[in-house]
């Protein structure tokens, strides 16, 4: 019939008018969210949020512990996310660790993944690999990087 052809249409424009109730829903419960995982010290750079627990530990522990969460240590890659890492590591008045280092190949900062890195903001002079020891990086409160020691102690940041 020639009916069932515009009901069918019908249908189907209700389903979708559901649909954009439901989406409408989500969104306001997704954003709510986002605050709540961001509550009290994180930060929300578009997709990416980074957070901190308050725990301190060495490199290994520190990635071992954002990865056991569902996420990884904190890696901004680009001028915006280094400040929302800054913003918390002056909020704490204590360096974190980034999910960078150059353990594969002395001098080639990696992320985590082995990618070489496409954004950093070394303090001048740096990386120095200070007494051929340091192959961590950490952010200093004025935003600047750092390479470390991978077994010095510093505040976790992990991004999601
Ligand atoms: C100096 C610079 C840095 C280096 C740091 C560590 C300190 O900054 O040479 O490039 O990473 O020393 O070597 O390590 C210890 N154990 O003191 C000093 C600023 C705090
Ligand atoms: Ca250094």
């Amino acid at each position: 019939k020639g009916d069932s052809g515009l009901s069918e249409v019908n249908l189907m424009k209700k389903q979708v008018s559901d649909l954009e109730g439901q989406l409408r829903a989500l969104q306001a419960s997704f954003s709510k969210y986002q605050k709540v995982a961001a509550f009290p010290g994180g930060r929300i750079v578009g997709n990416k949020v980074f957070v901190t627990s308050g725990y301190e530990g060495t490199f290994d522990d520190l990635k071992q512990k954002c990865l056991q969460a569902g996420g990884q240590l904190a890696a901004p890659k680009n001028a915006v996310e280094n400040t929302a890492v800054q913003q918390i590591v002056v909020q704490h008045n204590k360096s974190v660790f980034l999910g960078v280092t150059d353990i594969q190949t002395e001098g080639k900062f990696r992320y985590l993944n082995g990618d070489a890195i496409v954004y950093s903001n070394w303090l001048q002079g740096e990386p120095n690999n200070e007494k051929g020891r340091e192959n961590c990086v950490e952010v200093y409160v004025n935003g600047k990087w750092n390479d470390r020691a991978c077994g010095e102690k510093r505040l976790i940041l992990c991004e999601f």
